[in-house]
This record gives C-alpha cells, sequence and structure tokens, in this order.
C-alpha cells in the first residue's frame, strides 16, 4: 500500500463549527489512524483478518465508550467528539470502525443505559481498556431487518436462565469476550442478557468468504442450552425499543464514520487525477474529471452539515430515531457514490490494493446494509413524514 498522504478536506470551513477540545480529539485519532491502522490494514483485509494489536490504540484514541462517563473507564466526551473519532477510524477502514461501533454503542451502551450498577461495574471499565471485547447479538438467519420476528428464547430455570436460539452476521463474534444477546421470555417479551465467553453451550464459528469488511472478524453466535446466571440480564429496559435504542446510537456514528471513507477516498482521487496525465495534460484537467471530483467535495460537505446538525441535537437530548436514519441513509449512500467514482478516476489503479479505494468501495456495501438497509432507512423516514407504515 502506498504511503498515507491523506489531507482532510474542509470546504466549508466545518473546522470552525467545532470547540479546540473537538479538534484534538480528531486529530489524535487521525494521528493514530495515519501511523497504527493505514500501514498494516490493506495486508489485514487481504488476509480477512481482524488486527488485535490495534485494540489498545482505540482504546487509547477514546474509541471504546467515547461518551459513556469516566467513572466507567469511558471518555466523557460529546456525541461531536464521538462522531469525529469514528470518522477518522472510518477513514482507515470501515472494519475497524464496526469493531469501535460495536464495543461502544452495541455493547457498553446498553450495559451502561439499561444495566444495574454492579453490570456497568463489572463490564465498562475492561470494555473501555479493550481487555475485553464486545459483540451485540439481534439478526438471525430468519430475522434480519424484522428482528422483532426473533426466534432466540430464553427459560426461567428457578436460579438461572436457559438460552436456545442462534444469531448470524454478528461483528466482533470470533473473538468478543462478552456479548449482549436479545431474546424472548416465555411470554415472547424481548430482553438483554449479557453472554460470557466460555459459559457451557455456548460457541462463535467465524463466517469466511465475505468480499467485504475483510479486516472486520464476523461469525455467529451460537446458543445450545447455556446456562445464564439471572444476574446477567439488563434489568432496566425490555422490548424491541432497547435493540433499536441501541442502533439509533450505532447508526449516528455510522453517519460520521460514512464520511471518512468518502474523505479519503476524495483525497486519493483529486491527489491521482492531478498527477496522472493522459493526452499531455493532467487528467483533472479534463471536465469529465472536474465533474466526478466537483461532486464529490459538494456531497461530502452536505454529509458533513447533515452530521455536525445532527450531533447537535444530539447532545441537546433532541436528535429523533428517524432523523438518525436519514443520516446513516444519505452518508452511506454518499460514501459509496464517491468510492465508485474515486474508483474511476483512478482508471486501472482503482482496483489495486495499492490504494484503500476499492477496499473502502467493498467495506461500504456491508455498511449500506448493516445497521438497518438502505430500504429500511427510507421507509423510516416515509413512516416519519406520511404517519403510515410502509413496512408490513
Ligand atoms: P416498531 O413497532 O416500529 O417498534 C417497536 C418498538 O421499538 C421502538 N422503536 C425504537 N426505539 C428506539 N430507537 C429506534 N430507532 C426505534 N424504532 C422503533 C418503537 O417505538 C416501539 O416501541 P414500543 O414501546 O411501542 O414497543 O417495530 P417493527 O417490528 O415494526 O420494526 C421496525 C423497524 C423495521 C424499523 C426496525 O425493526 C428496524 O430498524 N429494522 C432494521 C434492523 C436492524 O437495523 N438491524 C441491525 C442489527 S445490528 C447491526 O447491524 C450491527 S452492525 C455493527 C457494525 O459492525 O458496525
Ligand atoms: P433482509 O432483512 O432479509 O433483507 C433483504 C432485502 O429485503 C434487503 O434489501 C432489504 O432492504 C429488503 N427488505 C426487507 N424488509 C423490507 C420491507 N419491509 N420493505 C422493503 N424491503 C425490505 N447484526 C447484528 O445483530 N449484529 C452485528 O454485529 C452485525 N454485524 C454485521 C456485519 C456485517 C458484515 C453484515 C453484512 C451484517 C451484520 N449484521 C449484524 C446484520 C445486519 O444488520 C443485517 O444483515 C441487516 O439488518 C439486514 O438483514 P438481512 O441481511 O437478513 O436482510
Amino acid at each position: 500500500m502506498k504511503p498515507d498522504l491523506f489531507q482532510a478536506p474542509d470546504y466549508y470551513n466545518i473546522d470552525d463549527l467545532l470547540t479546540e477540545e473537538h479538534k484534538l480529539i480528531r486529530d489524535a485519532a487521525r494521528e493514530w489512524v495515519k501511523r497504527d491502522v493505514s500501514p498494516i490494514i490493506e495486508n489485514y483485509a487481504q488476509k480477512a483478518e481482524f488486527p488485535k494489536q490495534i485494540i489498545s490504540g482505540l482504546a487509547e484514541i477514546g474509541a471504546f465508550g467515547p461518551y459513556i462517563p469516566e467513572e466507567f473507564g469511558g471518555a466523557g466526551l460529546d456525541q461531536i467528539s464521538y462522531g469525529l473519532i469514528m470518522q477518522e477510524i472510518e477513514r482507515g477502514d470501515s472494519g475497524v470502525r464496526s469493531t469501535a461501533s460495536v464495543q461502544s454503542s452495541l455493547v457498553m451502551y446498553p450495559i451502561f443505559t439499561y444495566g444495574n450498577e454492579e453490570q456497568r461495574k463489572k463490564y465498562l471499565p475492561k470494555l473501555a481498556s479493550g481487555e475485553w471485547m464486545g459483540s451485540f447479538g439481534l439478526t438471525e438467519p430468519n430475522h434480519g431487518s424484522n428482528p422483532g420476528g426473533m426466534e432466540t428464547n430464553f427459560k426461567d430455570k428457578g436460579d438461572h436462565y436457559v438460552l436456545n436460539g442462534a444469531k448470524m452476521w454478528i461483528s466482533n463474534a470470533p473473538f468478543c469476550d462478552v456479548a449482549v444477546v436479545w431474546a424472548k421470555n416465555e411470554a415472547g417479551r424481548i430482553h438483554g442478557l449479557i453472554v460470557e465467553r466460555g459459559m457451557e453451550g455456548f460457541s462463535t464459528p467465524e463466517t469466511h468468504n465475505k468480499w467485504s469488511l475483510r479486516a472486520s472478524a464476523t461469525g455467529e453466535l451460537i446458543f445450545d442450552n447455556v446456562k445464564v446466571p439471572k444476574e446477567n440480564l439488563l434489568p432496566n429496559k425490555s422490548g424491541l425499543g432497547a435493540p433499536l435504542g441501541c442502533l439509533d446510537s450505532a447508526r449516528y456514528g455510522i453517519s460520521w464514520g460514512a464520511i471518512g471513507a468518502a474523505m479519503d477516498c476524495y483525497d486519493t482521487a483529486l491527489r491521482f487525477a492531478k498527477e496522472r496525465e493522459q493526452f499531455g495534460k493532467p487528467i483533472a484537467q479534463f471536465q469529465l474529471q472536474q465533474k466526478k471530483l466537483a461532486e464529490m467535495i459538494t456531497e461530502i460537505t452536505k454529509a458533513q452539515l447533515l452530521a455536525w446538525r445532527l450531533g447537535t441535537l444530539k447532545n441537546e437530548g433532541k436528535a429523533t430515531s428517524a432523523q438518525i436514519s436519514m443520516a446513516k441513509r444519505n452518508n452511506v449512500e454518499m460514501a459509496l457514490k464517491v468510492a465508485r467514482e474515486a474508483r474511476q478516476i483512478l482508471g486501472g489503479m482503482g482496483i489495486s490494493g495499492d490504494y484503500a479505494i476499492m477496499r473502502h468501495m467493498m467495506n461500504l456495501e456491508s455498511v449500506v446494509t448493516y445497521e438497518g438497509t438502505h430500504d429500511i432507512h427510507l421507509l423510516i423516514t416515509g413512516l416519519d413524514i406520511t404517519g403510515l407504515n410502509g413496512f408490513k
């Protein structure tokens, strides 16, 4: 892979909207990605392996629980800081951002928000430091967009629960120490349970043959009569709204993360177009290439403004789930389009692992599907503006 020469575009002076603290946090994450992620990530993507050695670095830049209070090991930051960290990590690779998103928003968030004090004290500091890694089990073989239909279930056996079922497409599953698992009780009510590696009957086989998110480990969570202690049930919220509340936080992070992937593709394509000559001129001088580059920076800038505004609403506790859906959907689609156009600007070099573009493009094919597909987020907006449910 070529040296990382990334220079972040900021066409509308978004930096002026950030505090000094935001910029320090963003720059620390940016430097870390340049130093510890960019030089190795292509090789790990080619090998289809998650680079476990970066876990401590992710913890150091505050990527595990950025907005979780410091007393539980989190960084105690605001939502804009969280977004900026996700942007920088995904600038490096969506799979690395996935690992951080799952740890923060899908594991630490539910334990912090729906857990009791003992659960917070037991799990959060170790998750924040990366000593323990987590996964989040919602999707099942027969229930993806419609998680309310889940079949995974647990039964009350007096002093413990017995959990049965299977989850698939689970990020971090192959190496997770703990899993936040969503399952129905005998009454059909959805609850969150914390399942720990080593519990008898719990296994996490890896999913192979992925063309996307190859540097992220994906797997199944299989529960075969797993005895789960009663103290591992998250007591403070039940129903489908509980896992969906976690998704709000992760989807928000993705709306920033996608900007990072798009920025990297744009920056690479712009530099390449100015250096590559055909017909005696830099290809950046041809109007067709300028159209691509001009449209890319326009769309990146619009996405930055959307994410920043959403972050300010989130800081004020006013962001709605539907607003988050709109930003996730728009910004991921934007990043995919930017990646596809950037790939073309590089011509044949666009498919080479010497540049990050094709890896970003393939990664984004997962990002546009997970955390709610592109279609599902459109239907959420449709329902919000019409009051009519287009899902069912
Ligand atoms: P519906 O009847 O609409 O809602 C059920 C209950 O949930 C509440 N609710 C929400 N609460 C918080 N946040 C949200 N975003 C919420 N959306 C809905 C709702 O108010 C209701 O509460 P209550 O108290 O009335 O019961 O549910 P539905 O069954 O009709 O489904 C709606 C739908 C389709 C929008 C939803 O199920 C959905 O979002 N589907 C997409 C599934 C999804 O996103 N899965 C993601 C799995 S995790 C993942 O992909 C991680 S990838 C991580 C990585 O690697 O980065
Ligand atoms: P389906 O729900 O079967 O959808 C198939 C198609 O039908 C889609 O195009 C969809 O938009 C469309 N569709 C579905 N319903 C409707 C409707 N009502 N109207 C119109 N169109 C519809 N899940 C987790 O729980 N935890 C994880 O950590 C996790 N990580 C993932 C990592 C990767 C790499 C991937 C690829 C997925 C991951 N997922 C995870 C699962 C992900 O959230 C699901 O793949 C996603 O929610 C879609 O579910 P599905 O794949 O079953 O597709």
